[in-house]
């Protein structure tokens, strides 16, 4: 396992030099320190589970067999593109939730001297995907459906995040409209598709499969990508910010946060009433307020009862996959994220 991820970071290496060395673009000096330096801040820091798990679910997929270094070299850059994404996305979404830390770092846009340049860093990383599949996955066959996810699951994150944001709109806060429903809406589309979908059907291309003969797989790992993001909101506000590395600004941004649908499915009138009054305001006192609600009512019980049904409806669906490979594909993903701390 220690090998595997030194072997994927020494791929990390090889494609930045790449990206530093693009053809396309004439670099400065300057031009190159900055996206040398902007690449180590945004994109290798994290768990990486999105990234091996390519390689982890390509080699279940191949049931044993022996990868070739090219085939590893390919998951791996398949991987790091999916970690592209995610830096992309986390860039630009930390802007947009105002938060302050990442992966125990200041968030890249409060960096000294990047700001809003930010954005246009977040552009770039975006752009770096395709020119990474350019370089090395031109020649496959699967080429153009490797494009086509990409985008598809661009698209859907972004029109998850989306609705994330419309909900919180100044003026229009309305929490009698945060229901299971609209939660599961937003988490599926802003984390499912591309957190546990892509890097499986990224695998499944490289196997040679059609990812319409995968349907079941997919719903799947929708529902564990469903799963994974209440663990998010539930460690926004109960995790150890020093363990999963950021804090959360959940209640403040007036976030449809699973936590918040508990509260005000278990609340009386009086407690709806705390919500009301505290929920989304940057103040620390209406934050402590809706923090010692969420105490009161013992959402930190409700999540315990909610990570156990959730895995176990998942054991059970995973088990009723035909394919075997496909089944430890499922399950070696699930472990990874069963009771997450961070
Ligand atoms: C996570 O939500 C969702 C994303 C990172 C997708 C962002 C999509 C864009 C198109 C920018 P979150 O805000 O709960 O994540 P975190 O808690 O890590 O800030
Ligand atoms: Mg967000
Ligand atoms: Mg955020
Ligand atoms: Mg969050």
């Amino acid at each position: 396992m220690a090998d595997l991820k030194s072997t994927f970071l020494n791929v990390y290496s090889v494609l930045k030099s790449e990206l530093l060395h693009d053809p396309a673009f004439e670099f400065s000096d300057d031009a190159r320190n900055w996206v040398d330096r902007m690449l180590d801040y945004n994109v290798p820091g994290g768990k990486l589970n999105r990234g091996l798990s390519v390689i982890d679910s390509y080699r279940l997929l191949k049931e044993g067999q022996a990868l070739n270094d090219d085939e590893i070299f390919h998951a791996s850059a398949l991987g790091w593109c999916i970690e592209w994404l995610q830096a992309y996305f986390l860039v630009l979404d930390d802007i947009m939730d105002n938060s302050h830390t990442r992966r125990g770092q200041p968030c890249w846009f409060r960096v000294p001297k990047v700001g809003m340049i930010a954005a246009n860093d977040g552009v770039l990383l975006r752009n770096h995907i395709p020119r990474i599949l350019k370089k090395h996955f031109r020649g496959k066959p699967y080429y153009v459906d490797l494009l086509d996810l990409f985008n598809e699951v661009e698209f859907q994150t972004a029109s998850g995040q989306m609705i994330d944001l419309i909900t919180t709109l100044e003026g229009e806060k309305d929490l009698s409209k945060y229901t299971l429903t609209l939660h599961r809406r937003i988490v599926q589309y802003k984390t499912a598709y591309y957190s546990f979908y892509l890097p499986v059907a990224c695998a499944l291309l490289m196997a040679g499969e059609d990812l319409d003969n995968h349907v079941d797989v997919k719903n799947i790992l929708v529902e564990m990508g469903t799963y994974f993001q209440v663990q998010d909101d539930y460690l926004d506000r109960f995790g150890d910010p020093q363990t999963i590395g950021k804090i959360g600004t959940d209640i403040e941004d007036f976030k449809c946060s699973w936590l918040v649908v508990k509260a005000l499915e278990l609340s009386n009138e009086q407690q709806k009433k705390v919500l009301h009054e505290n929920y989304g305001k940057a103040d620390p006192e209406n934050v402590a307020k809706v923090k010692a609600l969420y105490n009161e009512l013992n959402l930190q019980a409700v999540f315990e009862e909610y990570e156990n049904g959730s895995y176990a409806k998942l054991v059970s669906s995973i088990e009723a996959h035909p394919s075997k490979a496909v089944q430890a594909v499922l399950k070696s993903f699930l472990a990874k994220i069963y009771k997450r701390q961070k």
